[in-house]
Protein backbone atom coordinates (compact mmCIF):
# COMPACT_ATOMS: atom_id res chain seq x y z
CA UNK A 1 0.00 0.00 0.00
CA UNK A 2 1.28 3.26 -1.07
CA UNK A 3 1.85 5.87 1.66
CA UNK A 4 0.40 8.83 0.88
CA UNK A 5 1.03 11.07 4.11
CA UNK A 6 3.25 10.91 7.13
CA UNK A 7 1.44 12.50 10.06
CA UNK A 8 4.51 13.35 13.03
CA UNK A 9 2.25 13.34 16.22
CA UNK A 10 4.24 14.65 19.22
CA UNK A 11 3.57 13.20 22.53
CA UNK A 12 5.56 15.52 25.13
CA UNK A 13 5.70 13.45 28.47
CA UNK A 14 6.89 11.26 30.95
CA UNK A 15 4.07 10.82 33.38
CA UNK A 16 4.52 7.02 32.95
CA UNK A 17 7.45 6.81 34.29
CA UNK A 18 10.26 7.82 37.01
CA UNK A 19 12.95 8.89 35.44
CA UNK A 20 12.20 12.11 33.80
CA UNK A 21 13.09 13.50 30.31
CA UNK A 22 11.63 11.19 27.55
CA UNK A 23 9.07 14.49 27.06
CA UNK A 24 12.15 15.94 25.48
CA UNK A 25 11.50 12.92 22.98
CA UNK A 26 9.61 14.10 20.28
CA UNK A 27 11.93 17.32 19.85
CA UNK A 28 15.17 15.35 19.97
CA UNK A 29 14.04 13.39 16.91
CA UNK A 30 13.56 16.81 14.77
CA UNK A 31 16.61 18.13 15.86
CA UNK A 32 18.13 15.10 14.20
CA UNK A 33 15.93 15.74 11.28
CA UNK A 34 13.26 12.57 11.21
CA UNK A 35 11.15 15.07 8.73
CA UNK A 36 14.06 15.25 6.59
CA UNK A 37 14.81 11.74 6.76
CA UNK A 38 11.32 10.50 5.65
CA UNK A 39 11.48 13.05 2.96
CA UNK A 40 14.65 11.44 1.65
CA UNK A 41 12.65 8.28 1.54
CA UNK A 42 9.81 9.74 -1.02
CA UNK A 43 7.55 10.49 1.52
CA UNK A 44 4.95 13.64 2.05
CA UNK A 45 5.67 14.54 5.90
CA UNK A 46 3.42 16.86 7.48
CA UNK A 47 4.57 17.27 11.51
CA UNK A 48 1.19 18.02 13.31
CA UNK A 49 3.07 19.16 16.04
CA UNK A 50 3.00 18.44 19.91
CA UNK A 51 -0.51 17.03 21.66
CA UNK A 52 -1.18 19.17 25.04
CA UNK A 53 -1.59 17.55 28.30
CA UNK A 54 -1.39 17.69 31.93
CA UNK A 55 2.10 18.29 33.16
CA UNK A 56 4.10 15.90 35.35
CA UNK A 57 2.95 16.60 39.40
CA UNK A 58 5.63 14.31 40.45
CA UNK A 59 3.63 12.05 42.74
CA UNK A 60 4.72 8.47 44.18
CA UNK A 61 2.40 5.76 43.09
CA UNK A 62 -1.09 5.19 44.63
CA UNK A 63 -2.58 2.35 44.42
CA UNK A 64 0.16 0.75 41.88
CA UNK A 65 -0.17 3.39 39.60
CA UNK A 66 1.57 6.53 39.33
CA UNK A 67 0.11 9.39 37.88
CA UNK A 68 -2.96 7.19 36.56
CA UNK A 69 -5.49 10.58 35.66
CA UNK A 70 -2.87 12.28 34.02
CA UNK A 71 -1.35 9.05 32.06
CA UNK A 72 -5.00 8.46 30.95
CA UNK A 73 -5.47 11.96 30.00
CA UNK A 74 -2.41 11.70 27.71
CA UNK A 75 -3.59 8.64 26.38
CA UNK A 76 -7.12 10.28 25.43
CA UNK A 77 -5.58 12.83 23.33
CA UNK A 78 -3.11 9.94 21.67
CA UNK A 79 -5.75 8.09 21.10
CA UNK A 80 -7.78 10.50 18.89
CA UNK A 81 -4.79 11.76 17.41
CA UNK A 82 -3.89 8.65 15.57
CA UNK A 83 -6.92 7.51 15.28
CA UNK A 84 -7.53 10.85 13.04
CA UNK A 85 -4.70 10.15 11.09
CA UNK A 86 -5.47 7.15 10.79
CA UNK A 87 -9.36 8.03 9.42
CA UNK A 88 -7.66 10.75 6.83
CA UNK A 89 -5.71 7.55 4.77
CA UNK A 90 -2.46 8.77 6.50
CA UNK A 91 0.43 6.63 8.37
CA UNK A 92 0.56 8.04 12.53
CA UNK A 93 4.08 8.30 13.85
CA UNK A 94 3.76 8.82 17.66
CA UNK A 95 6.79 10.78 18.95
CA UNK A 96 6.75 9.92 22.48
CA UNK A 97 7.10 10.43 25.33
CA UNK A 98 6.94 7.08 27.22
CA UNK A 99 5.88 4.17 26.56
CA UNK A 100 2.51 4.29 28.60
CA UNK A 101 0.88 6.35 25.23
CA UNK A 102 1.14 3.52 23.28
CA UNK A 103 -1.86 2.34 24.87
CA UNK A 104 -3.63 5.29 23.27
CA UNK A 105 -1.61 4.80 19.72
CA UNK A 106 -2.38 0.54 19.45
CA UNK A 107 -5.82 0.89 20.83
CA UNK A 108 -6.52 3.68 18.32
CA UNK A 109 -5.11 1.57 15.74
CA UNK A 110 -6.85 -1.75 16.37
CA UNK A 111 -10.35 0.18 16.65
CA UNK A 112 -9.41 1.65 13.16
CA UNK A 113 -8.51 -2.19 11.47
CA UNK A 114 -11.48 -3.46 13.15
CA UNK A 115 -13.61 -0.49 11.42
CA UNK A 116 -11.95 -1.63 8.05
CA UNK A 117 -11.48 -4.66 8.23
CA UNK A 118 -7.79 -5.30 8.16
CA UNK A 119 -5.99 -7.84 10.40
CA UNK A 120 -3.76 -6.52 12.95
CA UNK A 121 -0.13 -7.29 13.85
CA UNK A 122 1.80 -5.26 16.27
CA UNK A 123 5.46 -5.50 16.26
CA UNK A 124 6.57 -4.73 20.35
CA UNK A 125 9.99 -4.22 20.37
CA UNK A 126 11.79 -3.44 23.74
CA UNK A 127 14.27 -4.63 26.04
CA UNK A 128 10.66 -4.79 28.48
CA UNK A 129 7.77 -6.76 28.08
CA UNK A 130 5.61 -3.76 29.61
CA UNK A 131 3.22 -6.36 31.02
CA UNK A 132 2.75 -5.32 34.74
CA UNK A 133 -0.21 -4.50 36.19
CA UNK A 134 -1.19 -2.47 39.53
CA UNK A 135 -1.05 -5.66 42.20
CA UNK A 136 2.46 -6.64 40.57
CA UNK A 137 3.96 -3.74 39.95
CA UNK A 138 7.51 -2.80 41.65
CA UNK A 139 7.40 0.66 40.85
CA UNK A 140 3.94 1.55 39.96
CA UNK A 141 5.21 3.34 36.54
CA UNK A 142 2.14 3.23 34.00
CA UNK A 143 4.88 2.73 31.05
CA UNK A 144 5.72 -0.85 32.23
CA UNK A 145 2.14 -1.59 31.72
CA UNK A 146 0.95 -0.87 28.57
CA UNK A 147 0.20 -4.10 27.05
CA UNK A 148 -1.13 -5.58 29.78
CA UNK A 149 -3.72 -2.70 29.14
CA UNK A 150 -3.93 -3.48 26.02
CA UNK A 151 -4.55 -6.99 26.50
CA UNK A 152 -7.37 -5.71 28.76
CA UNK A 153 -5.85 -6.31 32.45
CA UNK A 154 -6.17 -2.85 33.98
CA UNK A 155 -8.09 0.12 34.96
CA UNK A 156 -10.98 1.37 33.04
CA UNK A 157 -9.43 4.21 32.16
CA UNK A 158 -6.62 2.63 30.07
CA UNK A 159 -8.48 -0.21 29.07
CA UNK A 160 -11.50 1.01 27.73
CA UNK A 161 -10.09 3.99 25.22
CA UNK A 162 -11.79 2.57 22.04
CA UNK A 163 -15.15 0.44 21.20
CA UNK A 164 -14.10 -3.30 22.27
CA UNK A 165 -12.76 -4.55 24.85
CA UNK A 166 -9.83 -5.79 25.43
CA UNK A 167 -8.58 -3.36 22.86
CA UNK A 168 -6.32 -5.95 21.14
CA UNK A 169 -6.49 -9.69 21.01
CA UNK A 170 -3.06 -10.94 22.75
CA UNK A 171 -2.44 -13.19 19.68
CA UNK A 172 -1.71 -10.14 17.65
CA UNK A 173 1.41 -8.78 19.60
CA UNK A 174 5.06 -10.13 19.00
CA UNK A 175 7.40 -9.13 21.45
CA UNK A 176 10.85 -8.83 20.44
CA UNK A 177 14.78 -8.11 22.07
CA UNK A 178 12.86 -8.19 25.60
CA UNK A 179 16.17 -9.10 28.16
CA UNK A 180 14.36 -7.36 31.62
CA UNK A 181 11.05 -8.83 32.88
CA UNK A 182 9.98 -8.59 36.59
CA UNK A 183 9.48 -12.32 38.00
CA UNK A 184 5.45 -11.98 38.58
CA UNK A 185 5.24 -10.09 34.97
CA UNK A 186 7.18 -13.20 33.42
CA UNK A 187 3.85 -15.42 34.95
CA UNK A 188 1.30 -12.24 33.65
CA UNK A 189 3.07 -12.82 30.13
CA UNK A 190 2.48 -16.79 29.65
CA UNK A 191 -1.04 -16.13 31.46
CA UNK A 192 -2.04 -13.60 28.27
CA UNK A 193 -0.22 -16.14 25.63
CA UNK A 194 2.25 -13.70 24.18
CA UNK A 195 4.62 -14.30 21.65
CA UNK A 196 7.64 -13.34 22.88
CA UNK A 197 11.18 -13.83 20.92
CA UNK A 198 13.55 -12.40 23.68
CA UNK A 199 17.47 -11.92 23.68
CA UNK A 200 17.99 -15.69 24.54
CA UNK A 201 15.72 -16.76 21.35
CA UNK A 202 17.67 -13.83 18.49
CA UNK A 203 20.83 -15.30 20.42
CA UNK A 204 20.34 -18.66 19.38
CA UNK A 205 18.29 -18.29 16.19
CA UNK A 206 19.87 -15.47 14.84
CA UNK A 207 17.86 -11.90 14.19
CA UNK A 208 16.81 -13.16 10.73
CA UNK A 209 15.34 -16.08 11.86
CA UNK A 210 14.17 -14.66 14.29
CA UNK A 211 12.27 -11.90 12.47
CA UNK A 212 11.10 -14.50 9.72
CA UNK A 213 9.11 -15.92 12.85
CA UNK A 214 7.71 -12.57 13.89
CA UNK A 215 6.11 -11.97 10.86
CA UNK A 216 4.96 -14.96 9.57
CA UNK A 217 1.49 -14.05 9.66
CA UNK A 218 2.20 -10.73 7.91
CA UNK A 219 0.19 -10.94 4.76
CA UNK A 220 -1.22 -8.42 2.05
CA UNK A 221 -4.16 -7.74 4.23
CA UNK A 222 -2.24 -7.08 7.01
CA UNK A 223 -1.88 -3.31 9.37
CA UNK A 224 1.35 -3.84 10.56
CA UNK A 225 2.08 -1.38 13.83
CA UNK A 226 5.42 -1.25 14.61
CA UNK A 227 5.85 0.06 18.35
CA UNK A 228 9.60 1.25 19.02
CA UNK A 229 10.36 1.59 22.62
CA UNK A 230 14.28 3.00 22.12
CA UNK A 231 15.66 0.68 25.32
CA UNK A 232 15.24 -2.16 22.42
CA UNK A 233 18.82 -0.98 21.46
CA UNK A 234 21.89 -2.05 23.12
CA UNK A 235 22.71 0.35 25.60
CA UNK A 236 26.04 0.87 23.88
CA UNK A 237 24.10 2.03 20.98
CA UNK A 238 21.61 3.66 22.61
CA UNK A 239 22.45 5.43 25.85
CA UNK A 240 19.95 8.47 25.64
CA UNK A 241 17.03 6.39 27.32
CA UNK A 242 15.36 6.14 30.80
CA UNK A 243 16.47 2.52 31.82
CA UNK A 244 19.11 1.12 29.52
CA UNK A 245 19.28 -2.19 29.40
CA UNK A 246 22.59 -4.43 27.99
CA UNK A 247 22.49 -6.90 25.61
CA UNK A 248 20.27 -5.85 23.45
CA UNK A 249 20.19 -5.98 18.82
CA UNK A 250 23.42 -3.98 18.12
CA UNK A 251 23.05 -1.64 15.63
CA UNK A 252 23.96 -4.18 12.49
CA UNK A 253 21.34 -6.53 14.12
CA UNK A 254 18.54 -3.73 14.47
CA UNK A 255 19.07 -2.52 11.02
CA UNK A 256 17.95 -6.16 9.94
CA UNK A 257 15.28 -6.17 11.70
CA UNK A 258 14.14 -2.94 10.53
CA UNK A 259 15.31 -3.82 6.72
CA UNK A 260 12.96 -6.98 6.96
CA UNK A 261 9.84 -5.02 8.03
CA UNK A 262 10.28 -2.87 5.61
CA UNK A 263 10.28 -5.49 3.39
CA UNK A 264 6.97 -6.75 4.00
CA UNK A 265 5.31 -3.68 2.87
CA UNK A 266 2.73 -4.00 5.06
CA UNK A 267 4.09 -1.30 8.44
CA UNK A 268 1.39 1.52 8.39
CA UNK A 269 2.05 2.81 11.90
CA UNK A 270 4.56 3.15 14.23
CA UNK A 271 5.68 4.46 17.76
CA UNK A 272 8.94 5.88 18.67
CA UNK A 273 9.12 6.03 22.36
CA UNK A 274 11.24 6.64 25.34
CA UNK A 275 14.30 8.46 23.65
CA UNK A 276 15.49 10.60 26.84
CA UNK A 277 17.61 13.26 25.85
CA UNK A 278 18.31 14.05 29.16
CA UNK A 279 20.14 10.50 29.40
CA UNK A 280 22.04 11.41 26.04
CA UNK A 281 25.37 12.58 24.56
CA UNK A 282 25.17 14.79 21.61
CA UNK A 283 21.59 13.71 20.70
CA UNK A 284 23.24 10.84 19.10
CA UNK A 285 20.83 8.21 20.22
CA UNK A 286 17.82 10.40 18.64
CA UNK A 287 20.30 10.13 15.18
CA UNK A 288 20.52 6.14 15.44
CA UNK A 289 16.57 6.19 15.83
CA UNK A 290 16.24 8.16 13.05
CA UNK A 291 19.16 5.93 11.08
CA UNK A 292 16.98 3.06 12.22
CA UNK A 293 13.53 4.57 10.55
CA UNK A 294 14.98 5.42 7.45
CA UNK A 295 16.02 1.85 7.21
CA UNK A 296 11.99 0.96 8.34
CA UNK A 297 10.73 3.17 5.38
CA UNK A 298 12.99 1.06 3.13
CA UNK A 299 16.37 2.30 2.82
CA UNK A 300 18.92 0.07 1.68
CA UNK A 301 22.52 -0.97 1.69
CA UNK A 302 21.75 -4.05 -0.63
CA UNK A 303 23.41 -3.33 -4.00
CA UNK A 304 21.59 -6.14 -5.90
CA UNK A 305 18.26 -4.21 -5.00
C1 LIG B 1 9.79 -2.39 35.08
C2 LIG B 1 8.59 -1.70 35.71
C3 LIG B 1 9.95 -0.12 32.00
C4 LIG B 1 11.00 1.20 30.68
C5 LIG B 1 9.26 -0.03 30.86
C6 LIG B 1 10.44 -1.52 34.02
C7 LIG B 1 9.44 -0.94 33.12
N1 LIG B 1 9.37 -3.65 34.50
N2 LIG B 1 11.01 0.66 31.89
N3 LIG B 1 9.93 0.79 30.08
N4 LIG B 1 11.84 2.05 30.13
O1 LIG B 1 8.79 -0.69 36.38
O2 LIG B 1 7.47 -2.15 35.53
MN1 LIG C 1 -4.89 13.43 2.82
MN1 LIG D 1 8.54 -0.07 26.66
MN1 LIG E 1 11.64 -0.52 27.57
Amino acid sequence: MAITQVDLIGAPTDVGASIRGASMGPEALRVASLPLALERQGLRVADAGNLAGPTNPWHPPRDGFRHLEEVAHWNRSVHEAVLGSLQAGHFPILMGGDHCLAIGSVSAVAQYCRAVGRKLVVLWLDAHADANTHDITPTGNIHGMPVACLCGQGPDALTRLSDTYPAVDAKAIRQVGIRSVDAEEKRQLRALGLRVFDMRHIDENGMRLTMEQALAEVDADTHLHVSFDADFLDSVVAPGVGTPVLGGPTYREAQLCMEMIADTGQLASLDLMELNPACDVRNQTAEVVVDLVESLFGKSTLIRK
